[in-house]
């Protein structure tokens, strides 16, 4: 098959501009934006011959019929987006779908899956459609602004079909900027990936009390926000034997209340995060974390709960033969400019790689920079991916 790299590149650019903001792009799950690419994107399937499928949870396939090969990633994106991330892999999976059936090639498949980016879950369209977290259970899910999955998912309820039965796929693959500065930094422009690391995610609320932020002695204060700067600074220690150079943590998301210059924060509610390539390291921290918990409980007076978000994401080994068919491909189409790399970044493939052999190719990320509008790549490298992609695909995919 002969991919139209032009073609390719004049859909991602069609892409971007559902919720543009600048350079980047802002296209939460199920907002009007989302919503609008999805049509488009169901439109652009349907010309390129594939049937557009939305599944109940707002997952978008474009099936060709019988036994194929599964492309794609999500196109929807973070609060504040880049515009390739996720809707990279989504335009590489249509347009190599497409160049094969142009060519009456092989049997060739496309989804883009949604709320890869969390508003409601984590991987929330792959998770559901994977089976690791039930209808109900998604439903009940509530982003950070209030709206609630089940009214969000209403939204293309009426032209929600079934959920495809995974067993048309005989695999996985995913096209996905690296996110990070591994391949950038190397000068290489083709990564494929080993295995994808776990997450884990708390929501810790800290109790304390509010009071006049003028009248109040310092030590008489049970300050939520004192609390969060504790834990924060604590966790910098007590993870410094546990954690490698390639553990990560993150407290992303704080709301303060009541927020105001002249009020003791009386509560706090924040997200952490952490991940790691290995399960049991994810366990150790896990254990750190609520041992940090209680010692800033104790010293300050504040009370300090947490309820796990999100369900757990397991570290994910990608399939040997996914890697070897990438790695041929990588070979012949960019010699001496590709290299096999972990991902520090989530991707929906650990869900789907629960239901079949799952394999991931990176592109750089120009200074490693992803979420965040700055997020961009060479055009001569998302070529250059795609047609990596198109050869491994028309391996792999079944006549
Ligand atoms: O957070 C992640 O790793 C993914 O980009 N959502
Ligand atoms: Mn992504
Ligand atoms: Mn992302």
């Amino acid at each position: 098959m002969t991919v139209n790299s032009s073609r390719f590149l004049a859909d991602l650019h069609a892409l971007r501009d559902f919720g543009r903001d600048g350079q980047g792009v802002r296209r939460r799950a199920f907002s009007d934006p989302d919503l609008a690419a999805r049509a488009w994107l169901a439109d652009r399937m349907a010309e390129a011959g594939l049937t557009p499928h939305f599944d109940p949870v707002g997952n978008l396939f474009g099936l060709v019929p019988g036994q194929s090969l599964l492309l794609g990633s999500h196109s929807d994106t973070q609060p504040e987006g880049g515009w390739l991330d996720g809707a990279l892999g989504v335009i590489a999976a249509l347009e190599v779908a497409r160049a094969s059936l142009e060519a009456d090639g092989r049997a060739i498949s496309v989804v883009s899956f949604q709320d890869e980016e969390g508003r409601f879950g984590a991987l929330t369209g792959s998770s559901v459609w994977s089976g690791k977290l039930n209808l109900a259970a998604a439903d009940a899910l509530v982003a950070t602004d209030g709206t609630q999955f089940s009214d969000a998912r209403a939204r293309l309820a009426a032209r929600a079909s079934d959920f495809v039965d995974p067993a048309r796929f005989v695999g996985f693959l995913e096209m996905h900027i690296e996110q990070g500065p591994v391949l950038d930094q190397a000068g290489d422009t083709i990564g494929v990936v080993t295995g994808i690391v776990g997450l884990r995610q708390f929501q810790i609320t800290v109790k304390g009390e509010q009071n006049h932020a003028g009248t109040t002695p310092m030590a008489m204060r049970r300050d939520a926000f004192v609390a969060v700067t504790r834990i924060a600074t604590l966790l910098e220690d007590r993870l410094a034997n546990i954690a490698t150079p390639k553990t990560v943590w993150t407290i992303g998301h704080l709301r303060l209340e009541p927020n105001a210059s002249s009020i003791v924060p009386g509560r706090a509610v924040f997200m952490l995060q952490w991940r790691d390539a290995d399960a049991e390291r994810l366990q150790r921290i896990e254990e750190a974390i609520q041992g940090v918990l209680a010692e800033v409980q104790g010293g300050t007076g504040c009370a300090i709960t947490f309820e796990r978000l999100r369900q757990d994401l397991a570290p994910m080994p990608m399939d040997d033969m996914m890697q070897a068919e990438l790695a041929k491909a990588a070979k012949r189409v960019a010699p001496g400019q590709w290299r096999s790399m972990p991902s520090g970044a989530l991707h929906d493939a650990s869900n789907v790689a629960a239901l079949m052999p799952v394999g991931m190719l990176f592109v750089p990320s120009i200074n490693g920079i992803s979420h965040a509008f700055e997020e961009d790549t060479a055009e001569d490298d998302l070529v250059i991916g795609l047609k990596v992609l198109a050869e491994a695909a028309s391996r792999l995919a079944p006549l």
